[in-house]
């Protein structure tokens, strides 16, 4: 990608806001009663002055402000900039200590991806110290896979067949020492890293040594006057992203182990899967430790007593975000929404309780409460706000967590006013509960000996294309969902199989993409791939034509399944007819993702300009070098349709390099 093409360019929004009309509608709806939510806040954001956004800093924007010490903050004149900005700068290319603006742009970007692996570590410390807990059976979980366990056993060259429990012990204390201890290797990485990108990562300096260390050294380095060494900063950046992905692995495969692989499950998406006669308790946030305690507690007689004495005629839980992804996949519980319709969720005055664990909160969810009789409760340490219900979760004392949860969820529906309401139209059908266990079973109900086969053989045809995973968060910088979904019908129509995790999947799914009738979308070709797999899965029906492979930290599955084919074909993760998008990415996790993706091999594109334009060397580093280092590269374009071509011709290319039907 030429480095000038990028630009900071409007995103692209149509006048409306969001591409789902429930949304839409409750966004009105919220107005109406005066509720400010993040789609009013993103207006005011966006509102312009002679074409240039008053209140968007053109410097932050560009990746080129610098906070590192106080004889700053300094801000790095640019040659592009609208002059509003020039008036306002110093005429100068360095900061007051003399950095360059590559030395400023790289810092900025590794702290944002350090931020994200820290995100990601700790919730994987939390799944990991579980697990270790479980095992020596200090908590109340059960080890519900012990060949999910075996199998992660054998990657990591733990023996099995010291039993259940001690092999839980040692995987899970594998992994601990992987988070904090000090170490050179992370064990997580090197051993689902397939052989080839193992390779080049060693080779570059990428293999992460733990995350603790990873991160105090980036804590270190992007301090003041340490390192300045652009490309250094970069590849540290790198590094913290395959640590991101190892981190990523150990949540999801962990999570397997305590709550079971997920299999396919129809559930459904929609504000209306609030039961106006239910207590309503909505869980949000990311890690499952707690949320499955409020699943399986939802069903305990003593509750459900309780509810009827106060009129509801049961208690009703339902998901958002990624703790939603979690709960959907293993138990099918409808999801209410994702990061950007948090807020409009309670907004519906229908919501007794909002329970949130770890990350994506709003802090503004509080405000939007306070209208109604809606209690929002805290549950981490990490993640407190201040005006919330604070019920400490400990994994130890889980079920007496989740009780007094729902107790105090079943104590206030009585409180519940008079003001509530729900969009029009049915919430939309979906199939969620893909994972590599899953593709493979069907697969070896085609060839038993050898279930990658048929997938690979379809591939060569070019009846599957490619493929491309759909990833990260909606934004309220664009239409809402509308990127992901343009993208997902593009590529589907091309006979690209999409996969889609976290907020993308939960797009897809609001586009009704997540159901056997959206095969209709697809190429003849692909039809006829998913046709076949619906009927060998007993579906009786199409599969979708858009997998829902999870929440964010299952984004660790995908990259298990690209090893698993890298590794049959013989072929690397870079030369392999397969790509990720991130069109409507936002957080800082997502930044960790995609680096640590492109840092694998993969290329990534990001719909959403990331703040690193000011530097055009960095640019360079993400969006063409890595290609020659780790090949995978960022590919940055705003425009869903354009967007989908650079996935198709990427994928075409690929396709070509490897003599495949293209
Ligand atoms: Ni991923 Fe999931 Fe959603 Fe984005 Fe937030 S909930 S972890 S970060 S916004 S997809
Ligand atoms: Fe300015 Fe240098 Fe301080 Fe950054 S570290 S704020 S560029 S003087």
């Amino acid at each position: 990608m030429a480095v000038k093409s990028l630009s900071i360019e409007k995103q692209m929004r149509s006048a409306r806001r969001a591409f789902d009309d429930a949304t839409e509608e409750m966004i009105k709806h919220a107005e109406s009663l005066g509720i400010e939510t993040v789609f009013n806040r993103q207006a005011k954001y966006d509102e312009s002055f002679l074409g240039i956004e008053k209140s968007r800093c053109y410097f932050g924007a560009s990746g080129v402000c610098c906070r590192q010490c106080v004889m700053g903050p300094c801000r790095i004149w640019l040659e592009d900039m609208p002059m509003i900005y020039r008036l306002s700068a110093a005429k100068l290319n360095k900061g007051t200590c003399g950095a360059s603006v590559d030395t400023i742009v790289a810092r900025n970007l590794l702290m944002m991806v350090g931020r994200g692996t820290a995100a990601h570590a700790s919730h994987a410390l939390h799944v990991a110290s579980t697990l270790l807990k479980t095992a020596q059976n200090k908590t109340p979980y059960k080890i519900k896979e012990p060949e999910k366990l075996r199998s992660i056993a054998a990657k990591l060259d733990i023996d099995a067949a010291q039993g259940t429990e001690s092999a839980a012990i040692e995987a899970a204390s594998t992994a601990i020492s992987d988070l904090v201890h000090d170490k050179s290797a992370m064990k997580f990485a090197t051993s689902y890293c397939p052989a080839s990108t193992g390779k080049t990562l060693l080779g570059l300096g990428a293999i992460p040594g733990s995350v603790g260390s990873e991160l105090l050294a980036e804590g270190h380095e992007t301090s003041m006057g340490t390192m300045a060494d652009p490309v250094s900063l970069i590849l540290h950046a790198a590094r913290l992203g395959v640590a991101d992905i190892a981190s990523l692995i150990i949540s999801s495969e962990f999570q397997d182990v305590l709550f079971g692989i997920p299999a396919p499950v129809q559930s459904k998406i929609g504000f209306r899967v609030l039961d106006a006669n239910k207590v309503n308790v909505v869980i949000h946030g990311h890690v499952p430790l707690l949320s499955e305690k409020l699943v399986e507690l939802s069903e305990d007689e003593e509750l459900l007593k309780s509810a009827k004495a106060s009129g509801a005629s049961g208690i009703n839980i339902v998901g958002c975000c990624c703790t939603g992804n979690e709960v959907l996949m293993r138990h099918g519980v409808p999801l209410a929404g994702s990061n950007l319709q948090q807020e409009l969720v309670i907004a519906t005055g229908l919501v007794e309780a909002f329970v949130a664990d770890i990350q994506c909160i709003y802090p503004n969810v509080e405000n939007v409460a306070e209208k109604f009789h809606t209690k929002i409760i805290t549950t981490m340490k990490e993640a407190r706000l201040p005006g919330a219900l604070h019920i400490p979760f400990q994994e130890e004392y889980a079920d007496e967590a989740a009780r007094r949860i729902l107790e105090t969820a079943v104590a206030n529906f009585q409180k519940r006013g008079k003001n509530t309401y729900l969009p029009k139209g049915e919430p939309k059908n979906l199939i969620a509960g893909f994972s590599v266990e899953t593709c493979l079973g069907v697969l070896s109900k085609i060839n038993p000996a050898d279930p990658l086969k048929p997938l690979i053989d379809n591939i060569v045809s070019g009846n599957i294309y490619g493929a491309v995973l759909l990833a990260g968060c909606t934004s309220s910088k664009v239409t809402a969902d509308a990127s992901h979904v343009t993208i997902a019908k593009a590529l589907m129509k091309q006979n690209v199989l999409v996969i889609a995790t976290g907020c993308a999947a939960q797009a897809c799914a609001r586009a009704g993409l997540l159901t056997p009738d959206a095969s209709q979308y697809a190429g003849d070709r692909l039809k006829g791939v998913l046709g076949l797999l619906g009927e060998t899965a007993g579906l009786g029906k199409p599969l979708p034509p858009v997998w829902h492979f999870g929440s964010c930290v299952d984004n660790g599955r995908v990259v298990i399944l690209a090893g698993a084919l890298s590794e049959k074909l013989g072929v690397p993760v870079k030369d392999l007819p397969i790509a990720a998008s991130a069109a409507e990415w936002m957080t800082e996790k997502a930044a960790a993702i995609g680096t640590g993706a492109v840092a694998l091999g993969l290329t990534v594109h990001l719909g959403v300009t990331p703040p690193v334009i000011g530097s055009p060397a960095v640019v360079s580093l993400l969006t063409q070098k890595s290609e020659e280092l780790f090949g995978g590269k960022f590919i940055v374009e705003v425009d869903p349709v354009k967007a989908a071509q650079l996935l198709l011709e990427h994928i075409k290319e690929k396709r070509r390099k490897l003599g495949l039907a293209i």
